[in-house]
């Protein structure tokens, strides 16, 4: 499945056609949730990957094996990409799915689920600046251009799944009516990622003891998820991911948005923020 230059459409959302296809999207919004999966949602780049270690970590109480041996889109794989059907049929017991969709194309399929979503938030200007990046080595993105231009898309929404916006509003206006929604973000892990583990341990219902807990904590770190080849996207062959254009473990920082926005940019974006999350009052902390 190569499909680098395909985009597929769907409620005029683009996704990529190397990973998507609209079988593959209406697979995704009519899906059948148990209510014994684990779903974690995000907009790209706002710590997917991070998250799948983690809850991988919680899940098996800080043993590595799974996490060292099997990829992440095998162990918690994106429902809405074409690979998923053959994974998840295949798995019969506790599940962990991840999407980037927005709440919107999912609303139908998780009606009345109990199934456990952990929705993961981060600062959009850090989100724009890792996706800037991701875009640059990724072949099945389209080439990003400047990247004042590419924030000019991703204000607009024209980027690949989406609007940040729509996405972040969609998903939080689900506190408190979903039955099991936890969200979190890529913040509060970075700053006190222990503190984190153990409220998304017991929101999993899987609470650790102090040894399991400092050995998960170990797993997914930075470091250690960087030169995790089951996550860090390093067996993807360069024709797919050109390594040599950047890493997708690229930086794993907060706040780092300053050092590529100028004055203008930060302005521009805070006026397009301001106007859009009105009534979606949401702090990011920062170091
Ligand atoms: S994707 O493509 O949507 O699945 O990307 P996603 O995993 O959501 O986001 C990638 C960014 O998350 C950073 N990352 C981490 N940061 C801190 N600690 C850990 N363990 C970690 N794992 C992944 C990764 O470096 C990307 O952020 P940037 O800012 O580009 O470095």
């Amino acid at each position: 499945m190569a499909r680098l230059d395909v985009r597929e459409t769907l409620h005029n959302i683009s996704f990529p056609g190397h990973l998507h296809t609209q079988d593959s999207l209406n697979y995704a919004i009519n899906f059948p949730f148990r209510d014994t999966d684990t779903l974690i949602a995000t907009y790209p780049k706002s710590g997917t990957t991070w998250m799948q270690g983690i809850v991988t970590a919680i899940e098996n109480r800080g043993d590595p094996h799974l996490s060292k041996t099997v990829p992440n889109w095998t162990r918690a794989p994106w429902l809405e990409q074409y690979y998923s059907p053959g994974v998840l049929e295949a798995s019969h017991g506790h599940r962990i799915i991840t999407t980037h969709l927005p709440y919107q194309l999912l609303a139908n399929a998780l009606q009345d689920s109990k199934a456990k979503i952990i929705y993961v938030i981060r600062n959009p200007r850090d989100v724009v600046v890792s996706y800037y990046y991701f875009h640059k080595m990724a072949n099945f993105l389209p080439d990003p251009n400047s990247f004042d231009e590419f924030l000019d898309e991703f204000l607009e929404g024209k980027v690949s799944y989406g609007s940040w916006f729509d996405h972040v509003k969609g998903w939080t206006s689900q506190a408190g009516v979903l039955a099991n929604f936890f969200c979190i973000s890529y913040e509060e892990m970075w700053l006190d990622l222990q503190g984190c583990m153990k409220r998304i341990s017991s929101f999993l219902e899987c609470p650790l003891v102090d040894e399991e807990l400092a050995r998960s904590l170990k797993q997914c770190s930075f470091s250690s998820m960087r030169d995790n080849p089951m996550v860090n996207y390093t067996q993807v062959p360069n024709e797919i991911m050109d390594h040599s254009k950047g890493h997708f473990m690229r930086k794993g920082k907060i706040g780092d948005w300053r050092n590529t926005f100028t004055e203008v940019q930060i302005d521009h974006f805070d006026n397009v923020y301001s106007s859009q999350m009105q009534n979606c009052p949401i702090t990011f902390l920062s170091e």
